[in-house]
């Protein structure tokens, strides 16, 4: 759908409202009427359709197999063992039987039908969970550093985080009315930061807390690097301007890394990011919805220009950005002591999905453990979740539940398998070209003999798939990325670096696997035999001029 008309659907919604009440009241179809199905993505769902039985059905005359997937909002990814058993039980009820972690940390469910769309918001809301702008052209969920260093400094990372999702939350009353059935309120008929077509495209925000970059925040619009001086948190350096998302063979989108815009302490981060999020609302293309992004708006009017006007709106001037450095990434896989004298137990969960199979019983383990966790639950930004908080008495009895359901692959396989990251892609998104992670244990179990060939089981390498050009699971940060594009078909993407500071760049494309697997082959051969000690996949493959990254921005991150 074109920006025009998405446009218009906004504005003529009365605040996101449309006509879903109706849509979801209408027994003749599984599916929403057109212009309700670009504001449900407001609420945090999308009408989707098993492709898998498409052609089935479409050769039957029936309409689609028509569902829906619900997101959470869920702050830096962090959740309560009972909000944890909350959401286990509505897999079990209304979606697939299984819950997803997605890379911007948050649930996923799929496969619910459009009878259960508004029990799944009342069961979500009674755990004190909302979806509300999980999707759609509003502030996404923010995320947050799940394994940083010091306990005390995620506690209150997460709480200016937590701040600036609910400050940036549409004002509309619109959920409450639809889903919870609550009656319209005169003060939920204002949007004060969005207007009444909220902003041009998605917004996403990451808060990143050195020197772990698990969040990629060079690849959000907007970034904040945090800056710890004698172990107090003073404030956060600014990025803008980042995003992946592309189409193939159109020059006018590309994935690109953010740019620092400034230093801001604490008590300026609520007007800082409300006057880079008005200033994209004024500023941001609505006419050509693929170049609505931040990033095109800072390409079109220039950092200088869009730093004043931040600085203008916010009633503040900048500093300078301070020093800080990343060193990966990962997660922390395993087990951690930490400060706090609390353990955390950061489980590998393969492409995110948690689902009972042959191979392991991670709902019940999960299940299991949340019956007795007294600490919290995060997910993080490459999809694995943490089991955070756990007294010295408890480590013994997780461990044996995690060792009892075999969800223990964080400590078995090679370095690759327990970094890759996977979209969801097919069967449920519409978008998909190719597999995503249905194809990575495949994959995986293609690669790894190669790695045992060559003595690399251990080497930290970071494999991303993505079934299309949009760049869910952020793989243009991958040091080796598959980025689909038919059936079967990928363009091989080498060479970013494992800090999330250097973008990869295509190596070969359309290819297939057998392509692809002959070409890391030989690729892994020479890393084994050419790279410097301690030199990284993506660093070896940039320095033996196997590719040469488009936009090597690291210089521009380099505080002064
Ligand atoms: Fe994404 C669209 C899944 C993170 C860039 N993304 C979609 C949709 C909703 C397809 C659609 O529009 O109908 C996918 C739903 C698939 C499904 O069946 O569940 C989808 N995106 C995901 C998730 C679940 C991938 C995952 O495997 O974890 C992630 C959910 C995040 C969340 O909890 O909010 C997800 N998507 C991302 C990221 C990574 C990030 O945000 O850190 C990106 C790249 C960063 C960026 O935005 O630049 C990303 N998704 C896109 C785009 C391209 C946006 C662009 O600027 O061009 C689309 C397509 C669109 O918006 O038109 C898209
Ligand atoms: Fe779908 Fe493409 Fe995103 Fe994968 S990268 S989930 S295929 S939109």
């Amino acid at each position: 759908m074109g920006q025009g008309s998405v446009e218009e659907i906004k504005r003529g919604s009365r605040l996101l409202r449309g006509t879903l009440p109706e849509s979801l009241a209408d027994p003749a179809t599984g599916a929403l009427a057109e212009a309700d199905q670009v504001l449900l993505k407001f609420h945090g769902s999308y009408q989707q359709d098993d492709r898998d039985l498409r052609e089935e059905r479409r050769q039957q005359k029936l309409e689609p197999a028509w569902s829906y997937m619900i997101r959470t909002r869920t702050p830096g990814g962090v959740l309560t063992p009972a909000q944890w058993l909350g959401l286990d039980a509505i897999a079990t009820r209304f979606a697939n039987r299984t819950l997803r972690l997605t890379t911007r940390q948050a649930v996923q469910f799929h496969g619910v039908a459009k009878r259960h769309l508004k029990p799944v918001m009342q069961a979500l809301h009674a755990l004190l969970i909302d979806t509300r702008a999980a999707c759609g052209d509003v502030n996404r969920n923010v995320m947050v550093s799940a394994s940083a260093p010091y306990e005390a400094v995620h506690a209150q990372v997460l709480a200016d985080a937590a701040a600036l999702s609910a400050q940036l939350l549409p004002r509309t009353g619109a959920w409450r009315e639809i889903w919870l059935d609550q009656p319209a309120q005169k003060k939920d008929e204002e949007e004060p930061i969005y207007g009444p077509t909220y902003l041009p495209r998605k917004f996403k925000i990451a808060f990143a807390i050195p020197p772990v970059n698990d969040v990629d925040v060079l690849a959000h619009d907007l970034g904040f690097i945090a800056i710890v001086e004698e172990g107090r948190l003073v404030g956060y350096v600014l990025t803008v301007g980042g995003g992946m998302g592309a189409s193939h063979g159109d020059p006018q989108t590309y994935p690109v890394l953010a740019q620092t815009l400034g230093f801001a302490t604490r008590d300026q981060v609520a007007a800082v990011a409300e006057a880079v999020v008005t200033t994209q609302r004024d500023w941001g293309n609505r006419v050509e919805r693929k170049r609505a992004r931040l990033k095109y708006t800072l390409e079109e009017r220039g950092l200088a220009a869009f730093r004043a006007e931040v600085e203008r709106r916010a009633g503040l001037a900048l500093a300078p950005p301070r020093p800080f450095a990343f060193a990966h990434s990962g997660d922390r896989l395993g087990w951690y002591e930490g400060e706090d004298g609390l353990a955390q137990l950061t489980l590998h969960v393969p492409a995110g999905r948690i689902a009972d199979g042959p191979a392991s019983s991670f709902r019940l383990g999960l299940r299991e453990i949340a019956r007795v966790h007294r600490g919290s639950f995060r997910i993080t930004p490459n999809q694995n979740l943490i089991i955070a908080g756990i007294a010295a008495g408890e480590r013994r009895r997780i461990e044996a539940l995690v060792r009892a359901h075999r969800i223990d692959g964080h400590a078995r396989g090679s370095a690759l398998r327990r970094a890759a990251l996977a979209c969801v892609a097919l069967p449920t998104c519409p978008l998909a070209m190719a597999e995503g992670e249905r194809y990575l244990p495949q994959l995986v179990d293609r690669i790894e003999p190669m790695l045992a060939r060559h003595g690399l089981q251990d080497a930290p390498i970071h494999l991303r798939i993505s079934g299309c050009p949009n760049g869910c699971s952020r793989p243009y940060l991958g040091e080796i990325a598959l980025v689909g594009k038919g059936p079967g078909r990928y363009n091989l993407m080498l060479g970013a670096d494992h800090r999330g500071q250097r973008l990869n760049a295509c190596h070969l494309e359309n290819v297939d696997e057998g392509e692809i697997l002959a070409a890391l082959d030989r690729l892994l051969a020479r890393y084994a035999a050419e790279r410097e000690d301690g030199e990284r996949f993506g660093d070896f493959l940039v320095r033996a001029g196997v590719v040469s990254p488009p936009r090597a921005i690291a210089a521009r991150l380099e505080a002064p």
